[in-house]
């Protein structure tokens, strides 16, 4: 396999896309396992713990292990515009693909409500974007009823290329670990990735008869359509990648987590924020909305509602903390600021070090 290979090449006869393609990556995929003995002991010990850290790809999130194959499709296809509705990282992903085909991007966000790395990435990589009073729902309507009008390619999760290249993150975990785990955690939006890896984990299972995870999916309480049973209106959360009230793959979400006998969960912004801290302190800074998995099991094992006992667990954290700066440095200590004196640093290092 070439050194210059990202999911699309990498697992092409596992995929399902048509003859048209013509690959478009950034050699996305590949993203580190990584244990994280220390934050499992914490959490009662007795289990192996791994994050897949997918803030390691090209843009930053998970993104774009399907954003590959659905503009791979769209350009093999003759699309020459992409669109999509996104709370931000989407967004950055399909404006970076877009950019490597030499395809117009248009991105629709919910104003204010986009970590500011999203929206710079977005910029950055040449999207045309446009910011709406409304939800990302109402932006999702907007996307799908345009696509359906005009020739412009839809890459949102609705796109069935997307979920052939996000797929691909369940195959990296299991060649990682040489087997599947025995949960899988991770965090609820739109739920395309929840959906994504149930394939992916059930073409495994299909072909080389793989053990099936269980899969716990994490929703935000102020966004937890899947959990209340009913669409959120106003979602509201400090994780503002899952502020979504009617996920579009929500159905397919509810079967994965049933027919994996798991469960779709939901965690306060307080339960995510500490998790971040904890993520933090083992050396890995993702953004709010990627700690939900793994702040969903904290949640389950403080409850006694999940035996994690010589398991192995996966928790998956979709995006880099760098995409959301500002949920940092509102609340962070101000960085001391002293003379430019070796005698101020003694100082300080004396008084700090009591
Ligand atoms: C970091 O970018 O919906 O359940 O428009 O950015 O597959 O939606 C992002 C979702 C988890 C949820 N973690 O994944 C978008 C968007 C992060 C995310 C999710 C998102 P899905």
């Amino acid at each position: 396999m070439s050194a210059y290979a990202g999911v699309l090449e990498r697992y092409k006869p596992f995929l399902k896309i048509p003859a048209h393609t013509r690959t478009v990556t950034l050699l996305e995929g590949n993203t580190p396992l990584i244990p994280v003995p220390q934050l499992a002991e914490e959490l009662g010990g007795g289990f192996e713990l791994y994050i897949k850290f997918e803030g390691m790809n090209p843009t930053g999130s998970f993104k774009d292990r399907g954003m590959t194959v659905a503009i791979s499709e769209a350009y093999g296809g003759g699309a020459k515009s992409v669109i999509c509705a996104s709370t931000g990282n989407t967004a950055a992903s399909a404006a970076a693909y877009a950019a490597r085909a030499g395809m117009r991007s248009i991105v629709i966000i919910p104003a204010g409500k986009v970590a500011t790395g999203k929206l710079a990435g977005a910029v950055a990589y040449g999207a045309e974007v446009i910011q709406i009073d409304g939800s990302f729902d109402d932006a999702l309507n907007l996307v799908v009823a345009i696509s359906e009008k005009y020739p412009i390619a839809l890459v949102n999760s609705l796109n069935p290329y997307r979920l052939e290249g996000q797929k691909t993150a369940a195959f990296e975990i299991v060649d990682s670990l040489g087997e599947s785990p025995d949960w899988l955690a991770l965090p609820v939006g739109n739920a395309g990735n929840i959906s994504a890896y149930w394939m992916g984990f059930t073409e495994l299972h299909a072909r080389e008869n793989m053990a099936l995870p269980q899969i716990l999916g994490v929703q935000a309480a102020g966004a937890a359509p899947l959990v209340l049973g009913h669409p959120v209106e106003h979602p509201e959360t400090v994780a503002t990648a899952i502020r979504i009230g009617k996920p579009a793959r929500g159905e397919q979400a509810l079967t994965a987590a049933e027919e994996s006998h798991g469960r779709i969960i939901a965690v306060s912004d307080d339960e995510i924020l500490a998790m971040q801290k904890r993520l933090a302190a083992n050396g890995i800074w993702v953004e709010p909305a990627s700690a939900a998995g793994v702040a969903g099991l904290a949640h389950e094992l403080r409850e006694g509602k999940i035996n994690l006992k010589g398991k192995k667990v996966a928790a998956v954290c979709t995006g880099h903390g760098m995409k959301d700066p500002d949920i940092i440095t509102r609340e962070m200590k101000k960085p001391t600021i002293l003379p430019a004196e070796m005698n101020a640093l003694e100082d300080f290092l004396a008084r700090e070090g009591k």
